[in-house]
This record gives structure tokens, C-alpha cells and sequence, in this order.
């Protein structure tokens, strides 16, 4: 089957390794030609002179098998000789660590980028380091950062928003400057387009999964494609599994409920971006919100705390599509 996934970084990354797993379980030895994952750059950022890919990294390391898994973010081991050092500076934010493995990662992209690759194109090569078993498109190859805007007024990017405060300002609102103009990288409406099931991975609706759907064409891609689209619950009995999701969804006026987030999302039947929308166990009570929003809902154990279980889920949302 052809599969594609959209994703942001932790929730995104154990859910990717769940459909690699699904596939690899099937007997399907070249994974890389079913998967393509569509990963958010929302969350990207320019700082000491380098170009971070938050998201991109997480998916790519975890492909890999060398992230942290501990904190779900850069590279299993690492240390920081060089951050101590870019920090005595006063380079970069004192609240905000760029490990020397990660810092490699981010020299080589911004080289790349600086000798006139695109943002895929540096995707592309990364990705070739590894047998990560999955095809890696950025959302878009424009610069679409996530900025905050928080009570007061006071704009800040997201990362300070974040990784500082730990999104304990109330936010009034989420903008990605110039998303207007911005366009899918190459392949990701054509992959849409041809494939037999597109999944919305369990990540966070708002900044994660948000951004994706805002890339102008994206959301039309998804309404027209033959692929059945199904969708996985980032709320597990009413609450967000880890990370501060529930405060990005207040901001928008999004209840923390599995069903709410489902609502959020819509039904592709009413120019929304769902066909199924898998719950957890835990929020089977919620089932009939689901269907009555248009949404097939689809009960499942949704824990992705290890891979049989990631891939066991992954499965269920193939299933769900018939594929
Ligand atoms: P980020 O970019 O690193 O913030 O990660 P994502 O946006 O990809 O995913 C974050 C979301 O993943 C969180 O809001 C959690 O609700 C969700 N998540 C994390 N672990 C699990 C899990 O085991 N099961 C489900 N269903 N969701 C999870
Ligand atoms: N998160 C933190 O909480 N503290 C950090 O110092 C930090 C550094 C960092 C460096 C590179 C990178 O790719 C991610 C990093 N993250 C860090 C994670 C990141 O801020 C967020 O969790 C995501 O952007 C949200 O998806
Ligand atoms: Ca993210």
C-alpha cells in the first residue's frame, strides 16, 4: 500500500516507527517506497547562525534509532561542550541546548542550504545517511515559523514560547508569517494524491498538525484524494499524553477531548479533513460525537509506549482504511 503520514515530532515520530513496524510485520521489506511521512516545519527556527528543524530531526533520529528517547528530542548520548561554549558567547538562549551530535546535524543542513539546496533537497540527502525505511517530505519549503502571540500583546517565537515559559503564557493566537505564500514542497500533493491511505498522526492539533493543514493547497489535496483519511487521537481519556497540547488547543477554542480535537479536524464530508478518527478505550463514550460529526470513529488501545504497540495501532488505522 501507499501510505501517508502527517506528523510532528514526538507523537509523530512513535507513530512513523508504528506504520515502518505495521509494514516490516507484513512481510514488506522496502518500506521506504509504501511510507512517505509529511512532517511539520512550523516549528523551525534560526538561532547561532544555524537552521533547526525540531520536528524533522525527532522523525529523522527516531528512523534512525538514535534519538533520546528519554527526552524526545535530539540525539541519544550526546553531550554539550560546544553549547557551553556558543553560550559563553551570549549566542543563542541560555534556555535552549543544542547538543554537539544535533549541532552536527544542524551545520551540515545550514551548508546545504546555504549552497542553494531547498529545504527537501537537504531532507532528501539527510534522509540518505540512514536506511530510515520511510520517505521524508518537509510540509513546504518556505520559512513559516510559528510565532506566538501571548496576552498582552507580546509576540515570541514558539520555541520561546515553548521551551522558556513552557507554554505557560496564555496565548491569544498562532501565526505562521508568510504560510499565505507558502506552497507544498515537491511531492507532497503528489503523494497525497496517489495514495491509498493518508493518517493524521496522534500530534498536537495546533502546532504540529496545524501548520500542515494551512500550507495553501494541502487541505485540497486532502479533500480530493480517492485515499480514504484516517485520523489518531493525541487525547487519551481527556487528557494530552505529554507536552502542553491542551493549552495550544484552548487557545483556539478546542476542548482537550478526543472528540473535540475530531470536531477540530471535521469530516472530509463537510469540508473537513477526516473519513475515520481512531479513540482510545478510554474515550469509547465519546464514539457517538464522533459519528454524529460525520467522523467514522473506531475504538482502539492508542498507548504507543512501545513498538508492538505503536505497530499494533499503526495496523488498526490501516485497517480502518481497508488497506
Ligand atoms: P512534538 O512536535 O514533539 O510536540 O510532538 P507531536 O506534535 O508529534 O506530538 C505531541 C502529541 O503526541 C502530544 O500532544 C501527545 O498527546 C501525543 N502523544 C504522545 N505519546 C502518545 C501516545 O502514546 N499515544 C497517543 N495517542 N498520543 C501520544
Ligand atoms: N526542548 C527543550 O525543552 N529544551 C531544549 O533545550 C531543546 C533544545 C532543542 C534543540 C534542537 C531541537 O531540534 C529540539 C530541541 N528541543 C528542546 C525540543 C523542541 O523545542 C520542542 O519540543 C519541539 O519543537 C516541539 O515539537
Ligand atoms: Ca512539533
Amino acid at each position: 500500500p501507499r501510505i501517508v503520514v502527517l506528523a510532528g515530532g514526538v507523537g509523530g515520530s512513535r507513530f512513523v516507527l508504528g506504520v515502518r513496524g505495521a509494514l516490516r510485520a507484513r512481510g514488506i521489506a522496502d518500506t521506504a517506497a509504501a511510507l512517505t511521512v509529511v512532517v511539520n516545519t512550523g516549528d523551525d527556527l534560526w538561532l547561532s547562525g544555524v537552521r533547526l528543524q525540531p520536528d524533522v530531526d525527532s522523525i529523522t533520529y527516531a528512523l534512525a534509532g538514535v534519538n533520546d528517547t528519554e527526552r524526545g528530542w535530539g540525539r541519544e548520548g550526546d553531550t554539550e561542550r560546544v553549547n557551553a561554549e556558543v553560550q559563553a558567547w551570549g549566542s543563542g538562549w541560555p534556555w535552549f541546548t543544542l547538543g554537539d551530535l544535533d549541532l552536527g546535524t544542524h551545520l551540515a543542513r545550514t551548508g546545504w542550504l546555504r549552497d542553494g539546496l531547498t529545504p527537501a533537497q537537504v531532507l532528501e540527502r539527510m534522509a540518505g545517511r540512514w536506511p530510515l525505511g520511510a520517505r521524508l517530505l518537509p510540509m513546504t519549503d518556505a520559512e513559516v515559523d510559528t510565532q506566538v502571540v501571548v496576552d498582552g500583546g507580546t509576540t515570541m517565537h514558539f520555541q520561546e514560547w515553548w521551551t522558556r515559559h513552557r507554554a505557560t503564557l496564555a496565548p491569544e493566537r498562532f501565526e505562521n508569517p508568510g504560510m499565505d505564500a507558502a506552497v507544498p514542497a515537491p511531492g507532497v500533493v503528489e503523494a497525497i494524491a496517489e495514495a491509498d491511505v493518508v493518517l493524521v498522526a496522534p500530534s498536537n492539533p495546533v502546532v504540529s498538525i496545524g501548520p500542515i493543514l494551512a500550507v495553501p493547497g494541502v487541505r485540497d489535496a486532502l479533500a480530493t484524494t480517492v485515499a480514504p483519511v484516517v485520523g489518531v487521537s493525541p487525547i487519551i481519556g481527556g487528557r494530552v499524553v505529554r507536552g502542553m497540547a491542551d493549552v495550544c488547543l484552548a487557545a483556539i477554542g478546542v476542548e482537550t477531548s478526543a472528540a473535540a480535537v475530531a470536531r477540530h479536524y471535521g469530516a472530509r464530508s463537510a469540508g473537513g479533513v477526516l473519513d475515520a478518527w481512531l479513540l482510545a478505550e478510554e474515550d469509547a463514550a465519546a464514539a457517538e460525537e464522533v459519528a454524529g460529526a460525520g467522523i467514522r470513529p473506531l475504538v482502539a488501545p492508542l498507548w504507543m509506549t512501545d513498538a508492538a504497540r505503536s505497530a499494533a495501532l499503526a495496523e488498526a488505522a490501516l485497517g480502518a482504511a481497508g488497506v
